[in-house]
């Protein structure tokens, strides 16, 4: 993670030199009115379909899918939102994978990258956006509540993910949505009950979202039947041929 975050900060350095907050402000999708991830949670299936290339943990995992293919397939068989990668160098996604979709895709997109700049929410907000990760194991409480006004600002939603106790700590009422990350970014340990025990100390009334390891019907079903809102699924989609093939199956 020290890594990622490290390379994530020059990159940062490179696209603030090159195009302005000003310059982002003139995309055309910068006073587009967001989808919620929210209600979206509430009214469909809840699964959080992700388009992702590859990552640290698993290498390559699909080099061939399109995302617009993918993704509006994954919204057509009832997707709650989209999940997109823009990180380049550690997962193979890129900026154009959210602009490319977006005009088409009528439901959420959460861009899923490791936000520790503010610089990182206007580009988020530019390229169409409707929500954004705050990743706990990354930023201080303080940072995740300056970020989270911000993402509001810019009518974008947060969805603040933690892995650990102590990191309920930056938990804010303000925050939209909570996910717990099934997956331990240390070991890449999948711990199902952990995350169940996690949710448990939420306040009853947040929305949660159980993230990552979702390999089998029988798990949904248990975090579902556990009170799970929302569920964060890409590998197990994303390593067949056809993803969204996958997700249907999946779904019926
Ligand atoms: C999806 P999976 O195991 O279904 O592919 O997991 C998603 O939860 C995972 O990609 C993820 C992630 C992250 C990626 C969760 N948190 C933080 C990058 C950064």
């Amino acid at each position: 993670l020290d890594t990622i975050i490290k390379r994530k900060r020059e990159e940062i350095a490179i696209s603030k030199a090159e195009i302005s907050i000003e310059n982002l402000k003139n995309s055309e999708f910068f006073g587009r009115k967001s989808f919620s991830l929210k209600e979206s949670l509430k009214n469909k299936s809840g699964i959080i379909a992700e388009f992702k290339r590859q990552s640290p943990s698993k290498g390559i995992i699909n080099d061939r899918a399109q995302p617009l293919e993918v993704t509006s397939a994954y919204e057509n068989f009832g997707a709650s939102g989209i999940s997109i990668l823009t990180d380049r160098d550690f997962f193979g996604g890129s900026f154009d994978d959210i602009l490319n979709v977006r005009k088409h895709i009528n439901i959420p997109i959460l861009r899923k990258d490791f936000m520790v700049d503010e610089y990182q929410f206007y580009e988020a907000k530019s390229i169409g956006a409707d929500a954004v990760l705050l990743i706990a194991a990354c930023l201080s409480p303080d940072q995740v509540q300056e970020f989270t006004e911000l993402a509001h600002d810019l009518d974008m939603e947060v969805l603040l993910e933690i892995h650990t106790e102590e990191e309920l700590k930056h938990f804010n009422t303000r925050i939209d949505l909570v996910g717990i990350n099934n997956r331990n970014l240390k070991d890449f340990k999948v711990d199902l009950q952990h995350s169940v025990l996690l949710k448990d100390q939420l306040p009853k009334e947040v929305l949660s979202v159980a993230e990552s390891g979702i390999y089998h019907i029988d798990d949904f079903k248990y975090l579902k039947e556990k009170g799970f809102d929302g569920f964060l699924m890409g590998e197990y989609f994303m390593k067949n041929e056809n993803p969204a093939d996958k997700f249907a199956e999946f779904i019926s």
